[in-house]
């Protein structure tokens, strides 16, 4: 890469499934303080639901899917990267979004490459969920490494727990994890004015990186809530994640995100149409196939 004017400035943005990664980029794109954003972001699904629900902007947004970028998808990252740093109108900061069970710390040094500042690492935690997911035999190690590489610990969702619970969250974050820890809403500055500590450990190898299993699934074309609802519910427990989009029969003017995470799902209308009904998946490594095929046969069509 042959850099040229001023460096770009360059933020990982990592944490569990479900986190509130991409809700984080968005609120950034909506208030960007006269920055012209880069975007990646990073499915490791087969199908781009991120890209879809990164809401339009100025700058430019680009997805990587069917892999993860800290360890499988290195030579299109390098190439988006390239793209971005050449992108005219000129970018002022790229933003990543690592998959949820990648390693930010390993994705920022690459804000290291000629043309960049030097990258930090972000790392977005559920306040009612983080401390379960920490404890979970499968994925704990991967979550507490990403809490323990980051620059900067965003705390989303704190609305949703009561001061106790967010007392015994706060004790822990500081046992486990050196990082400055903030509560959304988190003005950009401070997102993205973060300096990557030298001393931050790598959030893990190959043995913290769990593999998920991941699904895509067609439903009709037009289905209705109740039974779509009704269906999310009875997923096994071992499903982490859902989001895609899907269509309605009640009003076939407009489209509507799905999204689940642990067993809290939402059905939200969205601007604009979709060309087929389909969500992701994601469920735990070492997920019963049987009982999760069954239950996606068993999806509304
Ligand atoms: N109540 C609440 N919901 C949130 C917050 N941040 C994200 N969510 C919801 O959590 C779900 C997953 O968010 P998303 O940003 O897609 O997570 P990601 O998988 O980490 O990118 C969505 O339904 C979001 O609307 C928050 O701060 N408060
Ligand atoms: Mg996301
Ligand atoms: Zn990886």
């Amino acid at each position: 890469m042959s850099p040229s004017g001023p460096s770009i400035g360059f933020t990982a943005i990592g944490g569990y499934l479900g986190a509130g990664k991409t809700t984080l980029v968005n609120e950034m794109l909506a208030a960007p303080a006269g920055r012209r954003l880069g975007v990646i972001v990073n499915d490791f699904g087969s199908i781009a639901i991120d890209a879809d629900l990164i809401e339009s902007h100025a700058g430019e947004t680009l997805a990587l899917t069917n892999g993860c970028v800290c360890c499988s998808l290195l030579d299109g990252f390098e190439s988006a990267l390239r793209t971005l740093r050449d992108h005219s109108p000129r970018l002022d900061h790229v933003v990543v979004e690592v998959s949820g069970v990648g390693d930010p710390h390993q994705v920022a040094q690459w804000g290291h490459t000629p043309g960049f500042d030097g990258g930090a690492t972000i790392v977005v935690a559920d306040a009612g969920a983080v401390r379960r997911q920490a404890r979970d035999r499968r994925v704990g190690d991967a979550v507490t490494a990403q809490l323990r590489s980051a620059d900067l610990i965003v705390i989303t969702k704190g609305e949703l727990v009561d001061a106790v619970e967010w007392r015994a969250l706060s004790t822990w974050l500081h046992e486990i994890a050196d990082a400055p820890i903030v509560e959304k809403p988190v003005p950009i500055d401070v997102v993205l004015g973060v300096q990557s500590t030298p001393d931050r450990s790598p959030a893990g190898d190959d043995a913290t990186h769990p593999t998920h299993l991941t699904r895509t699934v067609e439903v009709a074309a037009a289905t209705n809530e109740v039974g779509l609802m009704a269906w999310l519910d009875a997923a096994p427990v071992d499903v982490v994640r859902v989001k895609g989009f899907v269509g309605m029969a009640a009003d076939a003017t407009r489209h509507w995100t799905v999204q689940r995470v642990g067993r809290r799902a939402t059905i939200r209308p969205s601007a604009g149409s979709i060309e087929s009904s389909r969500l992701v998946i994601v469920a735990l490594p070492g997920t019963g196939e049987a009982e999760l095929d069954g239950w996606l046969a068993a999806a509304p069509r």
